[in-house]
Parts: structure tokens; sequence; C-alpha cells
């Protein structure tokens, strides 16, 4: 067999991946031209690519490496776990301690009465979990007719079928016929590009009240479930007005509809808070997660559901299961990971150090004149690009077209930020120091000048 290690050169590792590697959300023709970035190893919140690059990680990854890279723990507890039992199934009458210390433990973190687990392997078979744990428990309890979920346009719940008719994805539901049947979108609180004359708090109010809208004329009584990220993360971290999450509380609660909270960016830190449902004083029947639950060191999402759901499921064969739901290794990973967590007091340093310090530094950036707005909470952050600082315009290009760029001059500088259409985000490592956040911003600075010079220059500084 042919060994493909990292001494091969880059462009040989490149030709091999354009020919054998379907890259996710991604035109691969194009890509195999051009080459794809090669990602060799990584330690704290720096990556090393297959040129000698160190580069610095302002997305932990893909918004889930919280603990930051290159832990001994983690490495040292999953080739325990592989010795001593690496793989059980928890379907036919068994169960292992990785997932019960697990499934306990996120009880104990989770808030009110969120006590039970279903595993998954990821967020999106977990969102898909969701979907038939919901429309199951409205069967139970003898209404079947309530099976319609709400969720939003620019909402991100994952890439399945199910998870993927979740989330608002317009580019996402033009591909593979999609949305299935009985899932409807409302807008979302992105205030900066659709708020118009409004204040943050009127648009708010106005955005949360298409729930109530959507209710009334779908049928309170065909509606099943609310879902939402407490914190949109993929959409472009749309952080909602103020008055949006109680106002939707106010209305989950009038129809007595389940309200699931999508924390896998939110999740485990994110915002300051274990949940980002705490951040934003909400009270979840069902909460997603994965990522940061055993950030990003084995795949492993789940449900986690409150007593009275639970109950319900409970009384009846709920005929669903991964072959990987619970998957020891993983769990003893994802298990380590929140002993590191507490351990370390990553919450607090998000909370009392990382937070404020990027804060300063962040908010510094919308003197840029290539910079809009700016905002963070917690440790996820976006800033939107703008061809004109005195109005809330987008630009006459494409959509995206000055992100793009901007993107690229962030990988010239060694520097890991994504763009959403002409948002650029940023979710760092929660253990991330003020040493780092300063090694970030100046990088992040130099790609927004050269981008600012080549919009310019390219003639892409107008307003639509
Ligand atoms: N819910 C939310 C809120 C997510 O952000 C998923 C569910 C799906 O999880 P899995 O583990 O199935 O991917 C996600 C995933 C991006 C990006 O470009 C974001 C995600 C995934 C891939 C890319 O920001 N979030």
């Amino acid at each position: 067999m042919r060994q493909i290690t990292n001494h091969l050169p880059t462009a040989e590792l490149q030709a091999l991946d354009a020919a054998h590697h379907m890259h996710p959300f991604t035109t691969n023709d194009a890509l195999g031209k051009k080459g794809a970035r090669v990602i060799t190893r990584a330690d704290g919140v720096m990556l090393t690519d297959s040129e000698g690059n160190e580069i610095i990680d302002g997305m932990a990854g893909l918004w889930c490496v919280n603990v930051g890279y290159g832990r001994q723990e983690l490495a040292d507890v999953a080739a325990r776990q592989i010795m001593e039992l690496p793989y059980y199934n928890t379907f036919f009458q068994t169960t292992h301690v990785p997932a019960i210390a697990l499934a306990a433990r996120i009880a104990e973190l989770a808030p009110g009465d969120l006590n039970h687990v279903f595993f998954a392997s990821s967020g999106s078979e977990a969102n898909d979990t969701n979907i038939r744990m919901v429309r199951h428990y409205w069967a139970l309890k003898g209404q079947p007719e309530r099976s319609v979920i709400i969720g939003r346009k620019n909402g991100y719940h994952g890439s399945t079928m199910g998870s993927a008719s979740l989330g608002g994805m317009a580019a996402m539901h033009a591909q593979g016929g999609l949305p299935i049947p009985g899932i409807v979108h409302i807008g979302q609180p992105h205030w900066y590009l659709e708020g118009g004359e409004m204040t943050p708090e009127e648009f708010g109010l106005m955005r949360a009240r298409e729930l109530e809208q959507a209710i009334l004329e779908i049928g309170p009584e065909k509606v099943a479930a609310f879902i939402g990220e407490p914190v949109q993360g993929a959409g472009g971290v749309i952080i909602p007005p103020s008055t949006y999450w109680p106002e939707i509380q106010r209305i989950v609660d009038k129809y007595g509809i389940l309200l699931i909270a999508d924390e896998v960016i939110t999740g485990f830190g994110r915002t300051g808070n274990w949940f980002g449902s705490q951040t934003m004083g909400i009270k979840p029947h069902i909460m997603t997660i994965a990522k940061g639950l055993s950030s990003g060191y084995a795949p492993i999402g789940g449900s986690v559901v409150c007593d009275e759901v639970a109950a319900v499921i409970g009384a009846d064969e709920f005929n669903h299961g991964y072959t990987y739901s619970g998957h020891p290794v993983a769990a003893a990973i994802a298990l380590e990971n929140l002993r590191i967590m507490e351990e370390e007091g990553v919450v607090e340093h998000v909370r009392d150090v990382a937070h404020p310090y990027l804060a300063q530094k962040w908010h510094a950036l919308a003197e840029h004149p290539l910079v809009g707005e700016t905002r963070l909470i917690g440790l996820m952050g976006s800033l939107a690009l703008t061809p004109d600082k005195s109005r809330r315009v987008p630009f006459a290009a494409e959509a995206g077209t000055a992100g793009f760029i901007t993107r690229e001059r962030c990988f010239a500088n060694n520097v890991i930020m994504r763009h959403v259409y002409d948002r650029m985000i940023i979710a760092p490592s929660l253990v991330i120091t003020p040493d780092e956040i300063d090694i970030l911003i100046a990088r992040a600075t130099r790609a927004l000048d050269e981008a600012y010079v080549q919009i310019k220059a390219e003639g892409l500084l107008k307003a639509a």
C-alpha cells in the first residue's frame, strides 16, 4: 500500500486530494485547480500547514475546538477507552459506563429539568432525532396532527434531509428536494441588514411576532415546535436584539409548543455561560448539542431532553437510533473534555478574561473604513463589511464578493476568519489568551487593510 504522509510535497497531496476527496460546501473542480490548503498539525490555537506556515485559528476548527488543540489528556483517555471497550451498542437493553457517565454529567450541567440525553454523532443527526421525537411526543399525547415545526430563514441546523429542512439556508433548499413536508420558516432577527428604520428593539419584537403570526396561520393545534439557535452561527453570528428571545418565549408558552434551542455552537461555554439558553434567558424543552461537547476531538452530539418530554417518549418504543449513539470512545473523550473545562474554569475564562479583552479590540475595528458594525457575545463575533460607513447598506456586487476577498487576505496573513456573505466571523478556542488575541487582531487588521485596498482597486466599493 502506498504511504501518504505529511512528508509528501504539498503539490502531490493536493493532486491526490483533488483526484479522490470530495469536499463539503465546495466547488470541487475549482478547488482542485487551485489546490486545498493542507493542515498538518495543531497546538493550542495555532495550526501548521504543509508549507510550514503557522496560522492562528480564529474559528476553533469549525466552532468546536473549545479547549484548544494538542491536549494529551484527551489522547490518553481515548487510548484507554479503546483498549477497555472500543465499541458496544446501547440498543438491546445494554449500556456502558462512558455513556452513563456522560449523560449524567450533561444532566448536571444543563439548566432546569433538561435531565435526559439521546446521543448522536453530530449536530445534524441530533436535529433529525428532534424532528422525530417532537412529532412522536405529540402523537403519544393524542395530538398526531401537531406536526409542523417552525424554523427560521438563514438558520442552520445541519446538512441531513431533516436538519437542512429545519434550517433556512436558501442555497441548501435549492438542491435535493428540500425542505421535507411540515416545516415552515419565519424571518431572522438580523437587524443590521433587515431592520430598516426600526430600532433593534422594535425589529426584534417584530421578528419574534412572526412566530405568533405563523402559528395562527398554520393553526395552533398543528404546531409541534419552534427551533432556533440562541445566536445564529453559520448564518453570520447574528446576535438578536434584546427583545427577541423573551418574546419568543412568551409565544411558545402561550401556545404550548415545544422550544428547541440548537446549542451546537452556543453550548459549552461559547457565549460566556455553559449554554446560550442561559445567556438568552430562555427555557427550552430540548437542546441540541455537538461540537464543543468533545471540543471536536471525537464526533459526538445529542438531544438533551426535559423530564416531561422524556417521560412521554419513554412510555413507548421510540424507533430511532444510530449505531454510534453514545459511542464509548467519543463519550469518554467528551467526559474528559468537560472535566478539563470545569477544572480549568474555561467558562469563567471566557466571561472574565477573554471576552472583555477581545471585546475592546474587536469593537475598535469598527473604526476601520471597511467595517460597518462589530458584534461580539462571549467568544463569537462578527463584523459587517460595508461599502459606505454612513449607512447600513449591502454592496452592489454579488453578496459575498467582498467577504471572499477578505477571507483570502486572512489566509494570506495566516489568520483564519470565515466569511458569511459580507460578514467576517470569529469563534476562537475558549482558552485563547490575551497575547494570542493580540496576534489574532493584528493579523485580522492587516487582512482588512489589504482587502480594503483590493476592493477599492477593483471598483467594488459601491453600495447597492
Ligand atoms: N446546528 C448548528 C447550530 C450548527 O452550527 C449543526 C447543527 C450541524 O452539526 P454537524 O455536526 O452535523 O455539522 C451545526 C453545524 C459554518 C459551518 O460554515 C457551521 C456548521 C457546520 C459546518 C459549517 O459555519 N455548524
